[in-house]
Parts: structure tokens; sequence; C-alpha cells
């Protein structure tokens, strides 16, 4: 698949089986929030209540990754090199306490798989930003989440406010604590998009929900 990041960007969903609601399935929700307009997913099994056994995530992994091809939509693995080469995963994202990104990218970009990148400040960016192989990068926590609990202090809104300094290298999608509340100071940078745990998992109303999302960001 020959990806167009600045579009696959736009609401882009984050989910493993730790963030669904205990009367929920992922690959419902998950084929709920492509119907209703998400336009690509990450596959996150990370943190309290997630799946340790290797074969039950191989086999969410494939459950997920047959849904995003039904709809057209990237499917990324999150920070796991191996699950995402079994899978051959449309892209990897990684963060900076992950593998070193060359090391990531030396494994990954043999089999045609792409990689995204997590910063949580202006270096950081500015240098995923001078690597060729890294395809998109996540900047964030914009605001406080609680979907990760080691997740790096919160950036604000500032941070988006200096990359937008700098001629854009890479496609950027702001990250953590974006909701319906929020978007309109989120679409005010220029960012490819959200990525989103808890706005979609938690929504009543997912439809409704993400054509809101990309109405405020005119995607
Ligand atoms: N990385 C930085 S914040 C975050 C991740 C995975 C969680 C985002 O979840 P939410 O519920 O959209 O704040
Ligand atoms: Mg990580």
């Amino acid at each position: 698949m020959m990806i167009n990041w600045q579009d696959a960007l736009a609401v882009y969903f984050i989910a493993g089986t730790q963030d669904i609601r205990p009367n929920e399935e992922l690959i419902d929700v998950l084929e709920e929030a492509l119907k209703a307009g998400a336009t690509c997913f990450q596959y996150r099994e990370k943190g309290t209540g997630s799946m340790t056994n290797p074969d039950e995530r191989l086999d969410m992994a494939r459950r997920c990754q047959e849904v995003c091809k039904r709809y057209d939509v990237p499917f990324i693995i999150n920070d796991d090199i191996d699950l995402a080469i079994e899978v051959q995963a449309d892209a990897l994202h990684v963060g900076q306490s992950d593998t070193p990104v060359a090391e990531t990218l030396d494994y990954v970009a043999p089999f045609g798989i792409e990689v995204g990148l997590s910063t949580n400040n202006l270096r950081q960016y500015q240098e995923a930003a001078e690597i060729d192989g890294v395809a998109y990068v996540g900047v964030g926590p914009i605001f406080p989440t609680q979907s990760k609990s080691d997740a790096q202090p919160t950036v604000g809104l500032s941070l988006l406010a200096e990359i937008d300094q700098f001629d854009k290298r890479k496609p950027a999608v702001a990250i953590g604590g974006i909701s319906l509340a929020n978007i309109d100071q989120v679409a005010d940078y220029e960012v490819s998009g959200v990525a989103l745990i808890s706005a979609i998992t938690q929504s009543k109303n997912r439809k409704q929900t993400i054509q809101a999302f990309r109405e405020a960001l005119k995607k």
C-alpha cells in the first residue's frame, strides 16, 4: 500500500483490548470507528489490562488488520518489531524510549513497513524530521491523558506553535487528551490530524464523534 500520510493521519484511532469498555469488543469498536470515518488504526496492546500472551496478540493483530484491509486504511503496530513483520503491517510506531529508530528502520524497512515516531519536544521533532525513513511524526502529549500511565509530561499547544515555525518535513499527528472539547484549538495548527484513544473508545456515539473531528479538521 502506498500511504498518503497527510490524509491517513486525519483521525488516527489507537487502541488495544485494555482500552475497550467491558461490554464491548475491540474488533467491533474498530469496525464502528472505520465505518464512521477513522482514517487509520494503530494496534497498541500495552499497559494495565493488556493481553500479554504473544499468540493472543498475534491473533488480535490479524483480526484488526483484516478489518483495516476491508476499509482500505493503514494498519499500524505499536512498538513490536516482530509482530509488525509477522503480520506485514503497513507501519510500525515507536516512541523515544523504544528500540532506537535507526535500528527499527533497519529491521522493518526491508519488509516495506513504514515507521512513525513519537516526539515530545522541539529538538526531538527536528531530529525526527531529518530522518529519511520516518514516515510521520507524533507530537504530544498535548493535554493530560488517562490512557497512558507512563506518558511524558504534557507539552501543551505551545509545542505545535513552535513546530509551525519550521518548514514541515514530515506529516505530524497531535496526540494526548484530544477531545471534541479542545479539537478547535488543535486545528489552529498545521497538523495532518489527531491520534485518539479515549475520545473514540469512550464515545457514546462514535459516528457523530468521528464526523465532528473530521469537520473540525476540515478533512
Ligand atoms: N502517547 C502519548 S499520549 C497517549 C499515547 C499513546 C495516549 C492518548 O490517549 P487519549 O485517550 O487520546 O488521551
Ligand atoms: Mg513506547
